[in-house]
């Protein structure tokens, strides 16, 4: 499989034929884009807006807006899957990727819990957080990500359900063993991967 990075938005190539293959079991392909959101959206003004890496109630490293803006991103093109069952196909981001932000603390662990403005969390393996396949995305199709989308900045972590990708995020706290965020606590899926349907606790 080519990497999903696609520098500049080159488009990849494909087989010819489509999508046989793309779309997970169960799942199907839509045009549009819903909104899911658990609460009302968040509006923080970028000057108070921070991204932070935290452990243990300690904050280890911490960017304002414009420091996070300077740090090197990526164009991202990729296919999401939503547990509610609609996936959608060659989405386009730009974001910073998570390794990036967590290279930059001495600390290590097992596990991250993203949390957000609102409340949200949502917990995932560090080593499914980097090596490529999780950024922080602040635009969408070249334009500022919209609010009800997760602007100004959102996890994007398209291998697992969409639900892992927390929207308005604002960190990572680091964790030494796995713990429910917040649909995992209502008894989704730990880990969810959509190729295994790993919607629920038990799948
Ligand atoms: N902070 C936050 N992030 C969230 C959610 C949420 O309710 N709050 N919903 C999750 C779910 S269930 C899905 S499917 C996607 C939906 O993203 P979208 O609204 O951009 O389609 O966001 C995920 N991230
Ligand atoms: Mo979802």
């Amino acid at each position: 499989m080519s990497s999903p990075v696609s520098r500049g938005f080159r488009r990849r190539h494909r087989p010819s034929g489509g999508q046989e293959g793309r779309v997970p079991p169960g799942q199907y392909v839509t045009e549009g884009f819903p909104v899911l959101s658990a609460g009302p959206t968040p509006h923080t003004p970028l000057p108070e807006w921070t991204f932070s890496i935290r452990q243990a109630g300690n904050t280890l490293r911490s960017w304002t807006w414009p420091e996070f803006q300077a740090l090197p991103a990526e164009n991202i093109t990729v296919d999401i899957h939503c547990v509610t069952r609609w996936s959608k196909l060659d989405t386009g981001w730009r974001g910073v990727p998570v390794e990036a932000l967590l290279t930059q603390v001495e600390q290590k662990a097992p596990y991250v819990m993203a949390f957000c403005d609102g409340g949200y969390t949502t917990n995932l393996p560090a080593k499914d957080v980097t090596g490529g396949q999780a950024w922080v995305a602040f635009d969408y199709n070249s334009q500022p990500l919209p609010a009800e989308h997760g602007g100004p900045a959102r996890l994007l972590v398209p291998h697992l359900y969409f639900w892992k990708s927390a929207k308005w995020v604002r960190g990572l706290e680091l964790m030494d063993h796995d713990e429910p965020g917040f649909w995992e606590t209502y008894g989704y899926h730990m880990y969810g991967d959509p190729w295994r349907e790993q919607r629920y606790a038990g799948d």
